[in-house]
């Protein structure tokens, strides 16, 4: 009979879940991993559309807990792509051994926090039930699909494939007439892909996005052998960086602008001075652009004056400019997207002039055309942030639901680690957490080890709990709110994963800790140094 009660439940075994299980079980707890997928990888597993890539330098997004998987792993890319990531998440499961406690196939549905024995009692998707005294959701902070509702979309008769549940044996595009709909970042990073493949690629875009070229390479030989030989340099660096990346990013081209002057105040030759030297780029590097609504437009009406420099058709030129502000949506590094829309076989469809009537069995009817396509590709987005835990059916004390907790007052927590009435539910790069605006493994990887010393201090202690308090829980949201505060990230016309506001029905509200990693770390510091302030071990 299969062992049912551990002593730690991670759910989820992408970047987070194994470090978690690793570190847990080194710890000497019982943990069993519970992943919903037949493999790990977690987003990385999900998301192998075509052009997949992350945003971040390689030797930045990975792990640096282990000195042996950084010399033994050769990345061969500057910014990793989707199939070298997962395979270096795949040598570090098996480098650590970590399989034997993953249980695949296994999607949790429902966790009931046990007052008597202060444990969760854990069901899965089968029925089947587990209990432990932790549970750590490792469940991502994109990992819930988001899919549309166009009428007759079950009718289309061709091949219907979605970014973010990608076939593991890919999608075959040649000669046929594809439409792609959704341009975060996702369909950009797709677009050039497909349409080097495709017969035709119609591009369904109802927001235009802001992308920058991505620096992505092959490394030249021995970079990365000079590279790795300075993980102890690169690592501290990454440490003291505001976003737990020091190098190449999405991240690093908004902390650039920030450093420039403002846009408000630079003359007309210097503005077309920008945008000759560096390209849509120069349009948004100005310190003004992300915190002032004026700056913020004439950097957007500068970006479509260097769009219309690569775009050659006036009108899809001008489609491609987005119609809100820089730094309201996750900045996208995408690998030659304007100039895909000089090619032949690529059209762009605006979709704020022709919304979707219908999906038929032939195709895509907007208002105007019938798009006759074999396949359509959606890139369409998730529920981010919370959407993970909220489809679990989580009860805590008083079997008050999550679900609804959250649903009413906001997805609440205290420094993204746990949530007042959930004791032991440790919640990873989860609201309040830096979630959206930092290095997802730097983050994570100071989480779990912050969980870890907690469930040590626990142990040695011989107490049962630890839960967040009400009041140092409503504080800290009130700190982060106060951080994004006039931002445009909270602007009314911004609708982004990053604010909810791209999930019909969901509050609006920014979740991830604006202030930075070392910041983060500095406040979770602080409350264990102070005896746990604001926590109550029981
Ligand atoms: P995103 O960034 O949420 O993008 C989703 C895209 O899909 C976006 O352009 C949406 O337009 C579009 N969308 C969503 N629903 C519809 C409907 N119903 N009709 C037309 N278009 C629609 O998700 P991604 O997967 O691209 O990227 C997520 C993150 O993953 C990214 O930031 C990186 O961090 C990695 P909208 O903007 O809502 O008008």
């Amino acid at each position: 009979m299969e062992d049912r009660t551990f002593d730690a439940i991670v759910i989820g075994a992408g970047f987070s879940g194994l470090y978690a299980l690793h570190k847990l079980r080194a710890l000497g707890l019982r943990t069993r991993a519970f992943e919903q997928a037949d493999g790990v990888g977690g987003t990385w597993l999900w998301n192998r559309y075509p052009g997949a890539r992350c945003d971040l330098e390689s030797i930045e997004y990975s792990y640096s807990f282990s000195k042996e998987i950084e010399q033994e792993w050769n990345w061969t890319e500057l910014m990793p792509a989707q199939p070298e990531i997962e395979a270096y998440l795949n040598f570090a499961a098996d480098r650590l051994d970590l399989r034997r406690d993953i249980r695949f196939n296994t999607r949790v549905a429902a966790l009931a926090f046990d007052e008597t024995t202060a444990t969760w009692c854990m069901e899965t998707d089968c029925g089947e039930r587990y209990r432990a005294q932790f549970v750590i959701a490792a469940t991502g902070l994109l990992s819930v699909p988001l899919d549309p509702a166009f009428p007759g979309m079950e009718t289309f008769a061709g091949e219907a494939v979605f970014s973010n549940r990608y076939p593991r044996d890919g999608v075959a595009f040649d000669g046929r007439r594809v439409a792609l709909i959704g341009t975060g970042s996702s369909g950009v990073q797709s677009v050039p892909v497909v349409a080097r493949a495709a017969q035709h690629l119609y591009v369904l875009q109802r927001s235009a996005a802001y992308t920058l070229p991505s620096p992505a390479r092959v490394y030249e030989p021995g970079e990365f052998e000079a590279l790795k030989a300075d993980y102890v340099a690169i690592r501290d660096a990454q440490r003291s960086a505001r976003a737990g990346a020091a190098r190449t990013s999405a991240f690093a081209v908004m902390a650039q602008a920030e450093a420039r002057p403002p846009l408000k105040t630079a003359s007309r030759a210097e503005q077309l001075r920008a945008i000759e030297e560096y390209g849509v780029q120069g349009a948004l590097f100005w310190s003004d652009v992300t915190h002032d609504m004026e700056a913020g437009d004439m950097a957007r009406r500068l970006y479509g004056e260097a769009v219309a420099r690569i775009v050659n058709d006036p009108e899809t030129a001008a489609s491609l400019v987005p119609d809100y502000p820089f730094g309201c949506k996750r900045p996208i590094i995408d690998s030659g997207y304007y100039e895909t829309f000089n090619r032949d076989n690529v059209t762009l469809v605006d979709l704020k002039k022709t919304p979707i009537v219908e999906i038929a069995a032939q195709g895509i009817r907007t208002t105007q055309d019938f798009l006759e396509v074999d396949t359509i590709l959606y890139a369409t987005g998730f529920d981010a942030m919370t959407g993970a835990l909220t489809r679990i059916d989580i009860r805590g004390r008083d079997g008050a639901r999550l679900r609804e907790k959250w649903s009413a007052e906001g997805p609440a927590s205290y420094l993204g680690l746990l949530v007042a009435g959930f004791p032991n539910l440790f919640t990873l790069i989860g609201p309040g957490s830096p979630g959206a605006l930092a290095n997802v493994v730097s983050s994570l990887e100071f989480q779990v080890d912050w969980v870890a010393d907690c469930i040590a201090h626990l142990r040695a202690r011989g107490l049962r709990t630890v839960e967040a308090n009400g009041e140092a829980q409503a504080a800290w949201v009130d700190h982060m709110n106060a951080l994004v505060e006039g931002s445009v990230a909270l602007h009314p016309s911004c609708n982004s994963w990053w604010n909810g506001a791209n999930v019909p029905g969901k509050k609006r509200v920014f979740t991830s800790y604006a202030s930075g990693l070392p910041e983060y770390r500095r406040h979770c510091e602080e409350a264990t140094a102070r005896g746990y302030a604001g926590f109550t071990l029981s």
